[in-house]
């Protein structure tokens, strides 16, 4: 199946935490790297007045895990990072969200698949579509036709920040 990530960081050292999270999500077993977007960077979207913009970018992987231990995965991965889950969308050094898992549906709130609000935010769908432009979010349709009525606004490519593949 293919596994696509959404990485956002808007505290601390943002660019080597993304980084730093696309080598610790390859570190084990299990997902193997397609691609990764460009970086952009974004203002922020709902939260606490006065956060700090992050910076957003998107992982493609192939894996046959379930999505549950993607989920294990992916939070170790946040913990590795200093997460500290405080407030509902507040400032966080790292996120890291499954947005889709193959054409798994699941409407379990630890883990809802796809990710319920990826169709409509430009700071997925943005480094997604340059990376893999015939996606598809299961129920929604099409990124690159979602994204074509969506605002772009707030969303900067940051051309000087090159994410490598995972080492
Ligand atoms: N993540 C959120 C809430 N708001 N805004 C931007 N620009 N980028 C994010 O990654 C983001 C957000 C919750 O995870
Ligand atoms: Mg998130
Ligand atoms: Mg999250």
């Amino acid at each position: 199946m293919k596994a696509v990530l959404a990485l956002g960081s808007n505290l601390g050292r943002r660019f080597q935490t993304l980084q730093g999270a696309v080598d610790t999500l390859f570190d084990a077993p299990g997902l193997e790297f397609v691609a990764v977007s460009p970086v952009y960077e974004t203002d922020p979207v709902g939260g606490p007045p006065g956060q700090k913009p992050y910076l957003n970018a998107i992982v493609v992987a192939e894996t046959k895990l379930q999505p549950s231990m993607l989920l294990d995965r992916a939070q170790s991965v946040e913990n590795a990072f200093g997460r500290v889950r405080e407030e509902r969308w507040g400032p966080r050094t790292l996120d890291v969200d499954l947005i889709v898992v193959g054409e798994k549906l699941s409407d379990d709130p630890e883990l809802t698949l796809p990710h319920p609000r990826a169709f409509e935010r430009a700071f997925v769908l943005v480094p997604w579509v340059q990376v893999d432009p015939d996606a598809e979010i299961p129920g929604h349709g099409r990124i690159a036709d979602l994204l074509a009525g969506l605002d772009r606004g707030g969303v900067f490519l940051r051309e000087d920040l090159k994410l490598q593949r995972p080492d």
